[in-house]
C-alpha cells in the first residue's frame, strides 16, 4: 500500500496533482503539506498540515508518524519571483531538495518525484529542438538551482539507491490554480484578461516561443512517470518534457477565435532576458522511447478548455 506526501500543494501543480492522486490511491493515502493554507477541495478531502520544508524535523516526524511511501517534492521559488530574491530563492530551492532526499536515503521512502524545468537551459542551448543532453548554462538563480537539483538527484540515485524521478516541465497552463510567479505566467494570465476586460498587457513580445503544456498532460506524465517500471528509465536527471511551443502573438490569435475583439499589446519586462535563455521548444524523444510520454492537447483544444472553464469559474464567483 502506498502512503503518499505532497510538498507544496497549494501551488498551481500541487492543488491539481493531490486530488488526482487521491483519485488513484484513496484520500486517506494522500497527505498534503504546504507553508500556506490548502485550498477547499484539498482540505476538505483528506489529511491537510502546515509545513515548512526547510522545517527537517517535522518533514522526519510527518514522513515517520504517517509511514510515508513516496514523496512528490514541489515547493520552490519559481523563475520570476527568484530573480528579486536570490539568495533565498537558492537557499528554499535547494536546501528543500536536500532535506527531502537525506531523509529519503534516511527512512528508505519507496520514490521520490521532485520538477525540473526547461530553465536548466541557457542562453547557449540550442534554442530548437532541444536535446536532451545538451550545453547547459543558465543565468538564473531559479536555471542553477534546478541544475544543481538534477546532479543532487541524480547523485542519491548513483550513490544511495534512491528512486528518484523528474521532468523538465514546459510553463503549465490551468484554469484552478493562479501561477507561481513564473516566466511562463502570461500564458495562464492572459486568458483571465481576455474574459474579463478583453484586453492583456503581456510582459513578453510577440515572438517569445516558449514550450508549454496543459495541466492535464503534465499530471498525467508526471504519475506515469512515477509508476513507470524502473528498469525501463535509461535517466535519474530529468527528462525532457516538448508539450506545445507557441509565442504570445500565436495563443492571441486562438483566443481571437473565442472573443474576436481581444487586443493584446505588448510591455516586455524583466523576464523578456529569461524567455529568451530558454528553449522555443525541446525533444522529448527520450522521455517517449523509455516510459511512453504522449500529449492529448494542442494549443487549440486547450484554448477551448481553458476559455470554457474560466468563464464557468468566472461566473460562479
Ligand atoms: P507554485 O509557486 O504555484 O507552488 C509552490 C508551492 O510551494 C506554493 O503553494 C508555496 O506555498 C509552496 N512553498 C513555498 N515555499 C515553501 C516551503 N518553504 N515549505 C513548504 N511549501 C512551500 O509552483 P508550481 O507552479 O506549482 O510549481 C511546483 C514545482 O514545479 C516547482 O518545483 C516548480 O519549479 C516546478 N515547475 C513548475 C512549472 C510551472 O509552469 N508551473 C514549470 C516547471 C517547473
Ligand atoms: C517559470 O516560468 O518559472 C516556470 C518554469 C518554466 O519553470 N513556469
Amino acid at each position: 500500500m502506498e502512503k503518499i506526501l505532497v510538498i507544496g500543494c497549494s501551488g498551481q501543480i500541487g492543488s491539481e496533482l493531490t486530488l488526482e492522486l487521491r483519485k488513484l490511491y484513496g484520500n486517506a493515502n494522500v497527505i498534503a503539506t504546504d507553508i500556506r493554507p490548502a485550498p477547499d477541495e484539498i482540505a476538505g478531502t483528506g489529511k491537510f498540515e502546515i509545513l515548512d520544508v526547510l522545517d527537517t524535523s517535522k518533514l522526519q516526524l510527518i514522513l515517520e508518524h504517517e509511514k510515508i511511501t513516496q514523496v512528490y517534492h514541489l515547493a520552490a521559488i519559481l523563475s520570476g519571483n527568484a530573480e528579486k530574491r536570490p539568495l533565498a530563492s537558492w537557499d528554499i530551492n535547494m536546501r528543500s531538495l536536500i532535506n527531502v532526499l537525506e531523509l529519503g536515503r534516511e527512512l528508505k521512502l519507496k520514490r521520490i518525484f521532485w520538477p525540473s524545468s526547461i530553465a536548466v537551459f541557457g542562453p547557449t542551448t540550442p534554442r530548437y529542438n532541444t536535446p536532451q543532453y545538451t550545453i547547459m548554462e543558465p543565468n538564473t538563480v531559479y536555471g542553477i538551482s534546478k541544475l544543481a537539483g538534477e546532479r543532487w538527484i541524480e547523485y542519491y540515485f548513483n550513490k544511495y539507491g534512491v528512486d528518484t524521478r523528474s521532468l523538465r516541465y514546459p510553463g503549465l497552463i490551468s484554469y484552478k490554480t493562479e501561477a507561481g510567479g513564473g516566466t511562463t505566467d502570461y500564458a495562464v494570465e492572459i486568458f483571465y484578461h481576455a474574459i474579463k476586460t478583453g484586453k492583456y498587457e503581456c510582459f513578453l513580445g510577440p515572438k517569445s516561443d516558449l514550450p508549454m503544456m496543459f495541466m492535464c498532460d503534465a499530471i498525467k506524465a508526471t504519475i506515469d512517470l512515477m509508476e513507470a517500471d524502473s528498469s525501463k528509465l535509461s535517466l535519474r536527471s530529468s527528462y525532457n518534457v516538448a508539450g506545445i511551443c507557441f509565442n504570445p502573438e500565436q495563443i492571441a490569435d486562438e483566443i481571437r477565435k473565442h472573443i474576436p475583439g481581444f487586443e493584446i499589446t505588448y510591455k516586455p519586462d524583466f523576464r523578456q532576458a529569461i524567455a529568451d535563455s530558454w528553449p522555443a521548444c525541446i525533444d522529448d524523444s527520450v522521455a517517449k522511447k523509455d516510459w511512453g510520454l504522449n500529449y492529448e492537447f494542442d494549443l487549440p483544444k486547450m484554448t477551448e478548455v481553458m476559455i470554457d472553464e474560466i468563464r464557468k469559474k468566472l461566473t460562479v464567483s
